[in-house]
């Protein structure tokens, strides 16, 4: 059975997990499904002031449930750094695939509380009657239920740590430990890219909430250095298999009754092939995600130089050549791409690509454009 990334979610809750047998209630603090360093610290210390706060006789378990299957943990490789680097192991988590919330739920003793997002996608929805809390930095999305039994913190600042941060120093500031309080300000700082207003995420808010994180910790951060540290962190994809970098950062385009992934890797596509084990791993991955083609979009940043270049993984000739096209030519060849190696794999074209400012913001509209001609 293919699974594709969207359509995988089903799989998530079915393994029992002895949780349930040992709280007569669990409140679980849930991140959104990206999972990145703002959700997994937001979810961890949140639940961990949560559960602090709470008075005997009520007391449930609370705890952080990181909102991806624990398989694709590695892939997060920024997390698993800062996690590991404050103590705290793979094993000690808890992930999507370990805990049955529909049971849970059946059971009527689960309570959720939502940090780094409101609004749950659509295989989640049935969770909404169990949402107790909200502790969000995106603008309210005016769709979003409401109701008043939920407790929403929202507020428009660069990191969700950082009211995360707040709330710990409003309800029970002996929390933050240096441990507790270097997590949190490593994430607001990669959040904010190092609190630059140039970057539009930061607000006074983050810097003040950084500043008083940075006087719990001795000796005093450099938040340049955390910040660097952090981002070579999340480009780190030395120990990850290439199946493992297709999954890392993927869209999924349909239309035209095909499947395409488009992924993104932090390299350039050349190396990335290289690693392909002769384009094996190419051939794997589509038949694996149900995908009829495959969109490598390869990216390296160093200093002051950006560089992209893009591979079609096809192994139908007339399909890859048709796509090949629309992606020279589309919107004006927008793209401006020319012909590189493909290093010997075999139903794969390479290019470079001259615009190095065109993300995959500008190649899904050139890409489903082609899917929709295909359809009328
Ligand atoms: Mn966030």
């Amino acid at each position: 059975m293919p699974s594709r990334k969207h359509c995988s979610r089903k799989n998530a809750d079915q393994s029992g997990m002895s949780v349930s047998a040992r709280w007569p209630a669990l409140h679980v603090v849930l991140g959104n499904e990206s999972c990145d360093l703002d959700s997994a610290v937001s979810a961890i210390v949140y639940a961990f002031l949560l559960h602090s706060l709470q008075n005997g006789e009520e007391a449930v378990g609370v705890v952080p449930v990181l909102n991806i299957p624990a398989s694709e943990y590695p892939l997060k490789t920024e997390v698993t750094h800062w996690l590991q680097k404050h103590g705290i192991l793979q094993n000690s988590l808890i992930f999507r695939d370990e805990v049955n919330l529909s049971r849970l739920q059946d059971g009527g003793s689960l309570r959720v509380t939502l940090v780094d997002h409101h609004v749950l996608p659509p295989a989640d929805a049935y969770l909404e009657s169990s949402v107790v809390g909200v502790l969000d930095h995106r603008p309210l999305d005016p769709n979003a239920p409401t109701n008043e039994r939920v407790t929403m913190i929202v507020e428009p600042v660069g990191s969700c740590c950082t009211l995360v941060a707040e709330q710990v120093m409003a309800k029970n500031p002996a929390l933050l430990d240096p441990v507790t309080a270097s997590l949190l300000y490593g994430t607001i700082i990669l959040d904010t890219v190092n609190l630059n207003p140039a970057a539009k995420r930061v607000t006074p808010k983050d810097i003040e909430v950084a500043s008083q994180l940075a006087r719990l910790m001795s000796p005093p951060p450099s938040s340049l250095e955390v910040f660097q540290e952090l981002t070579e962190a999340k480009a780190d994809v030395s120990g990850l298999t290439c199946d493992q970098l297709l999954r890392k950062d993927v869209k999924v385009a349909t239309g035209g009754g095909l499947c395409v992934g488009v992924a993104s890797v932090p390299l350039r596509v050349t190396d990335f092939l290289g690693r392909s084990e002769g384009g094996r791993c190419l051939a794997e991955h589509l038949a694996t995600q149900g995908y009829q083609m495959l969109l490598v979009l390869g990216i390296t940043i160093t200093q002051e130089t950006v560089t992209r270049d893009l591979a079609v993984y096809c192994p139908d000739t007339h399909l890859r050549e048709q796509v090949t096209s629309a992606l020279v030519e589309g919107q004006g060849g927008v793209l401006q791409l020319a012909p590189q190696e493909c290093d010997g794999v075999e139903s794969c074209v390479a290019f470079r690509q001259g615009n190095v400012g065109a993300s995959r913001k500008v190649v899904m509209p050139i890409l489903k454009a082609w899917l929709a001609t295909r359809t009328s």
